[in-house]
């Protein structure tokens, strides 16, 4: 079998909302469909969101380095081969979310072609994961609102906050408020995006320290060596690094410098074959991790849930995968359901997705 196609697809679908956060902020999904088919006719798929603020990918960039440097490597090889595959994305450096989507939709075709889901092959520890769901920016009464709604209407009972504004009162003031109106037994943590100095952070995480937060994910940026290692050591909250550790190698290094002492896993960026390695890391050395979301298609989601339910580590805290949700629509035929809080792992052949056609060409950006 070896890899005949391979397609970039740009696509664009509005949100519901607009999601804010310190980084940037979200109205519509511009992202990428990535479609690889082999000479027998098996179709491989995944998404590519671009997120210019975090990575410095874009649309475009997805599409052209796509086109120009991953798929001659692609066409023509063997789609089992990923780790040759890999090692000749690794020769282009970062575009981390194009890389991570190869990969994924190379898994996909081996699932199908072997008549097995992509949670079985990695491990299948357990069929579905709790969900967490991200709060965007937003007067502290109407984020109140949003987690009282996603918990109502479908079970959901942890919740990431946006943070890292000014002044900081608004942030603490909205966890305050959360942590009332939640009670005491939901998860609560939050995602300052490199909004504020290390001085700040540390002073908000004081200031919340009665409110049993789990974690304070990239509260400063992590070039900031010197005010991470303190917020590490100092902050009651455990610091969490996200968009400071696309890599393994990143990871390795926040560790060790002690920038970090838990771990977001994004599949939208490191695919499963690197984020197999990163869980590896993180379990020897008794490191949390979570799996993250890099604001995720409900395609995009289903490989988040694929890999997050395969592992116990990566299970045992609730997934971020909800904010599909807040897609206008979707493009794949079977959706996935959050009940109870919970969502299943698909465990048809490969991702256990089917992209819809006529979807795809409503949104394309490529086609009259
Ligand atoms: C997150 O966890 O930071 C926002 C920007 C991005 O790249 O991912 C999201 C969520
Ligand atoms: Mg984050």
């Amino acid at each position: 079998m070896k890899i005949a196609t391979v397609e970039a697809i740009p696509y664009e679908i509005g949100m519901r909302k607009p999601l804010l956060f310190a980084s940037g902020q979200m109205t519509k999904a511009d992202h990428v469909l990535v479609r690889i088919t082999t000479d027998d006719g098996i179709v491989g798929i995944a998404d590519v969101p671009p997120r210019p603020y975090t990575y410095g990918e874009t649309q475009r960039s997805v599409v052209a380095v796509i086109e120009t440097l991953f798929a001659p490597l692609l066409v023509g090889a063997d789609p089992f081969a990923r780790n040759v595959i890999g090692a000749g994305m690794a020769r282009t450096v970062g575009n981390f979310a194009a890389k991570g989507a190869v990969d994924i939709a190379l898994w996909d075709i081996i699932g199908k072609s072997v008549d097995k889901s992509v949670h079985q092959l990695l491990g299948g520890f357990t069929p579905s994961v709790r969900v967490s769901h991200m709060v965007g920016f937003a007067p502290a009464q109407e984020m109140v609102d949003e987690a009282l709604m996603y918990r109502e209407k479908y079970g959901i009972n942890s919740f990431k906050v946006k943070v890292g504004r000014r002044p900081v009162s608004l942030d603490v003031d909205a966890c305050i408020a959360l942590r009332e109106a939640l009670g005491r037994d939901t998860d609560l943590y939050l995602d300052a995006n490199r909004g504020w100095s290390a001085s700040e952070a540390l002073g908000v995480a004081r200031a919340c320290a009665g409110l049993n937060l789990l974690y304070l994910e990239e509260p400063c940026d992590a070039h900031e060596l010197l005010g991470r290692k303190r917020l590490v050591t100092e902050s009651p909250l455990t610091i969490m690094a996200d968009e400071s550790v696309p890599t393994l190698g990143d990871v390795a290094r926040e560790l060790i410098d002690g920038g970090a002492s838990a771990i977001s896993i994004k599949t939208a960026r490191s695919g499963f074959t690197e984020s197999q390695k990163i869980l590896g890391l993180c379990e020897g050395l008794g490191v949390d991790v979570m799996m993250g979301n890099q604001i995720d298609s409900m395609l995009g989601s289903a490989a988040t849930v694929a890999f997050g339910a395969a592992f116990e580590l990566s299970s045992r805290r609730a997934a971020e995968l909800s904010n599909f949700l807040e897609f206008g629509d979707f493009l794949i035929t079977e959706p996935l359901v959050i009940e109870d809080g919970r969502v299943v792992a698909p465990q048809n052949p490969g991702l256990g997705v089917t992209l819809d056609d006529d979807k795809l060409a409503t949104y394309r950006l490529d086609k009259d």
